[in-house]
């Protein structure tokens, strides 16, 4: 699979603003400041189509793309976990994403994006509890692979899943910086459309 073209179609916070549901969609989620923006930047080759930053919190909507002009679509989510939200606002992120992630039937698999450096936080494991049960659950995304080893990536691929409490997940470690792992993970996506 190749992406060739790439689009915002629509940013939303609830249902109503949604893009009629079409083609197959694969969402990126986890905490904030993982990668998601940066790697839907490099699967789809644009430097600027997301917005990235350096300060957790950037991508606050649910950004829908399309991909090749609708073949499918890749659904950016908000990241969570940053220390500086009220407890209310935490609460508004889960109203917004369950709502997307319970009720969209063009939804086929969320890829859970974890730092390849670190232990998966309560909140990755709960979420990846929560998409394991409805069926949901696509491969786990190593992100920064840049920042440890070639050597290192089997051992910490292994302490992802076992913290998660994933066994049969693939892994696959992507690096914005370096431009490695679009190809693992283009097919992977592909076995969920
Ligand atoms: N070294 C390295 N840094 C990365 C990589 N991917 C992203 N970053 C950096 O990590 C920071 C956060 O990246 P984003 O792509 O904005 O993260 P996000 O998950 O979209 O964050 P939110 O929108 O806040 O949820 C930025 O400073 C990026 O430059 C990578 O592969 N390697
Ligand atoms: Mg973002």
């Amino acid at each position: 699979m190749q992406i060739k073209k790439a689009d915002l179609l629509q940013v939303a916070v609830r249902p109503a603003q949604y893009p009629p549901a079409g083609p197959p969609e694969i969402a990126f989620a986890g905490r904030s400041n993982v990668g998601k923006s940066s790697l839907l930047n490099l699967l789809t080759n644009r430097r600027h189509l997301a917005r990235v930053s350096g300060s957790p919190g950037k991508t606050q909507t649910i950004n829908f793309y399309s991909i090749n002009d609708d073949e499918f679509r890749i659904v950016d989510l908000p990241g969570y976990g940053y220390a500086k939200v009220s407890r209310s606002i935490t609460e508004k992120w889960g109203e917004m994403v369950d709502a997307y992630l319970l009720n969209r039937e063009a939804l086929k698999a969320v890829c859970l994006l974890v730092d390849i450096r670190r232990e998966p936080t309560a909140m990755d494991t709960e979420l990846f509890a929560f998409l394991a049960h409805h069926g949901l659950a696509g491969p786990v995304i190593a992100t920064k692979s840049d920042k440890v080893s070639r050597g290192a990536y089997a051992g910490q691929a292994g302490l992802i899943l076992s913290t998660l409490g994933a066994a049969d997940t693939p892994v696959i470690p992507v690096s914005a910086l370096k431009r490695t792992g679009v190809e693992d993970l283009l097919e992977a996506i592909n076995e969920f459309l």
